[in-house]
C-alpha cells in the first residue's frame, strides 16, 4: 500500500502545527470537560467515521450549459482513484469511493480492486446509470428505464443493474444504489399507479438478483431530468418501495433532492423509525438539486442530520447506514472540495455527539423549549476544529489538508502527465 503524496511532508506540516494544536485541544477539553463530555472520546469517533467519495466527484463537474475543465484533473478511473486517495489520506475519513457505471467501466475488476487496495482505498456502493443512452444502446431511456412501458426497456435496464451488481460483487462492494430519472413533461404523460407499479416490478427482478449480504439504496429525488412527475420523487414513494421490495431494499437520502425548507432532519428520523434509512449522498443546495459542497450553504441543517442520526444510534436496531458524499465540483478543485466536504459532515457529526442528549431529552420532556433549543445550539456552536484536526494527525492526515494539498503541487504535477479532460456539458 502506497499513498499518495510522501508521508514525510505531512510529517513535516503537522509538526508545524502541533503546538498550536494542542494549546487549542487542551482548551477545547477544558470546556466540554465543563459540559460533562470527554474530548478524547469524541476523537475515537471522528476516526471510526468513514465516508465515501463518489468518483465522478474526482473530476470537474458541470451543467447542461457548461463544464470547464482544469489542467491535471482525473480523465479516467485510476486516475480518479489516484485523486480519492490523496483526499483519503490527508483527511483520514473517506476510506471508500463509490463508483458509477457505465462511467467507471473496467473489464478487470479485480485489477482496479487491486489498484484501489494499493492507495488505501475500498469500494461502497456501486450506482447504475439508466439516465443516459449508452452508445450501441437497443432501447432508448428517452421515455423512461425501469418504469417504461416498453417490456424490452425495462429488461434492459434491469439487465444494466444486474451487471452492476456482477462487477460491484468482484469490486468488493456490497450496495447498489439505483436512482432513476424515470418521470413526465407533461400531465397526462404517464399514469402515476401503472408507472410506479412497472417500476416496482423491475426493481424486485433487481432485488432478486441481490447475494445475501447485498443491500438496494433506493435514491427519491423531487424532479430533473423530469420537470412534471418523477416516479421516486419523495421519502414516502421510496419507503413504499423499499417495504413493498423486501428487508435487503433501503431509502438513501440525497440532500439536494427534497424542495426548498423540507425538513430533511425529520425525514431522516421517519426513515430510522421504519428501520428502511439506508444511506445519505451529503451536498448542499440553495435552490435544486445544486450538488454543492457539504455544508456550505447551511451548515445548521447538516449538524441537525447528524443530530438525528446520533439518536437513532443510540436506539440502534442494526443501523448502518451508508455515508457518501455525492457533489459536481464545478469551480473549484475537486479535491480541496472534498477536502472541504469531509470536514464540513466530521464537524457536524462531532457537534451532534457533543450534544448533552440527557439534558436535551430532560427540557422536550418537560416541555422547557428554549433550553430544549439551548441544548442543540449550544453544541452547534463550538468550534471543534481542534478535535478533527488532531484525530487526523494521529492518524496520519495533515493538520490542515487543503493547505498540505496546495503545498503538495499535485494538480500542477498531475497536469504535466495526465490528458486533458473534455469541455463537453453535463455532469461528467
Ligand atoms: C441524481 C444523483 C444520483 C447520481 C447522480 C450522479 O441527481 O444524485 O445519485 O446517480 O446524481
Ligand atoms: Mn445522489
Amino acid at each position: 500500500m502506497a499513498f499518495p503524496l510522501p508521508v514525510e511532508k505531512i510529517e513535516g506540516h503537522n509538526a508545524s502545527f502541533r503546538a498550536r494544536l494542542e494549546d487549542d485541544y487542551d482548551h477545547l477539553g477544558r470546556v466540554l470537560r465543563r459540559h460533562g463530555i470527554e474530548i478524547d472520546s469524541l476523537k475515537e469517533h471522528v476516526k471510526r467515521l468513514e465516508l465515501a467519495t463518489p468518483t465522478w466527484g474526482a473530476g470537474v463537474g458541470g451543467t447542461r450549459f457548461a463544464k470547464f475543465p482544469i489542467p491535471g484533473e482525473p480523465t479516467n478511473i485510476e486516475e480518479k482513484l489516484e485523486d480519492c486517495a490523496v483526499v483519503h489520506q490527508l483527511c483520514r475519513v473517506t476510506p471508500r469511493v463509490s463508483p458509477h457505471f457505465p462511467w467507471d467501466w473496467t473489464d478487470d475488476p479485480y485489477a482496479l480492486k487491486e489498484k484501489a487496495a494499493d492507495l488505501g482505498l475500498g469500494f461502497d456502493a456501486v450506482n447504475s446509470n439508466t439516465f443516459q443512452d449508452q452508445k450501441n444502446q437497443s432501447w432508448s431511456y428517452r421515455y423512461g428505464s425501469l418504469s417504461h412501458t416498453d417490456r424490452a426497456t425495462r429488461a434492459q435496464a434491469i439487465e444494466h443493474n444486474i451487471a452492476c451488481i456482477e462487477i460491484g460483487k468482484k469490486l468488493g462492494s456490497t450496495a447498489l444504489t439505483v436512482w432513476v430519472g424515470d418521470g413526465t413533461n407533461f400531465p397526462g404523460q404517464q399514469d402515476f399507479a401503472r408507472s410506479f407499479e412497472r417500476y416496482l416490478a423491475s426493481a424486485s427482478e433487481i432485488y432478486d438478483a441481490l447475494p445475501g449480504d447485498w443491500r438496494m439504496l433506493i435514491e427519491h429525488k423531487l424532479y430533473e431530468p423530469a420537470f412534471y412527475s418523477t416516479v421516486i420523487s419523495d421519502w414516502g414513494t421510496n419507503l413504499m418501495a423499499a417495504e413493498r421490495l423486501g428487508p435487503k431494499a433501503y431509502c438513501l437520502v440525497d440532500l439536494g433532492h427534497h424542495a426548498p425548507n423540507v425538513n430533511i432532519e425529520q425525514i431522516v428520523s421517519r426513515l430510522h423509525t421504519a428501520g428502511k434509512l439506508g444511506g445519505f449522498h451529503f451536498n448542499d443546495s440553495k435552490y435544486g438539486d445544486d450538488d454543492l459542497d457539504s455544508g456550505s450553504i447551511n451548515p445548521h441543517q447538516l449538524f441537525l442530520i447528524f443530530n438525528e442520526l446520533v439518536e437513532a444510534v443510540q436506539i440502534g436496531n442494526g443501523f448502518r447506514p451508508s455515508y457518501m458524499i455525492d457533489q459536481s465540483h464545478n469551480v473549484t478543485d475537486p479535491i480541496e472540495s472534498l477536502l472541504s466536504s469531509a470536514e464540513a459532515i466530521a464537524a457536524s457529526y462531532v457537534k451532534a455527539l457533543a450534544v448533552d442528549r440527557n439534558a436535551l431529552h430532560r427540557s422536550q420532556d418537560s416541555n422547557d423549549v428554549m433550553m430544549a433549543f439551548q441544548n442543540l445550539r449550544l453544541a452547534y456552536n463550538l468550534d471543534v476544529g481542534a478535535i478533527t484536526a488532531m484525530a487526523r494527525v494521529e492518524t496520519g492526515g495533515a493538520a490542515d489538508p487543503i493547505a498540505l494539498y496546495r503545498e503538495s503541487g499535485w494538480r500542477s504535477i498531475k497536469a504535466q502527465t495526465r490528458r486533458s479532460a473534455s469541455g463537453a456539458a453535463g455532469i461528467v
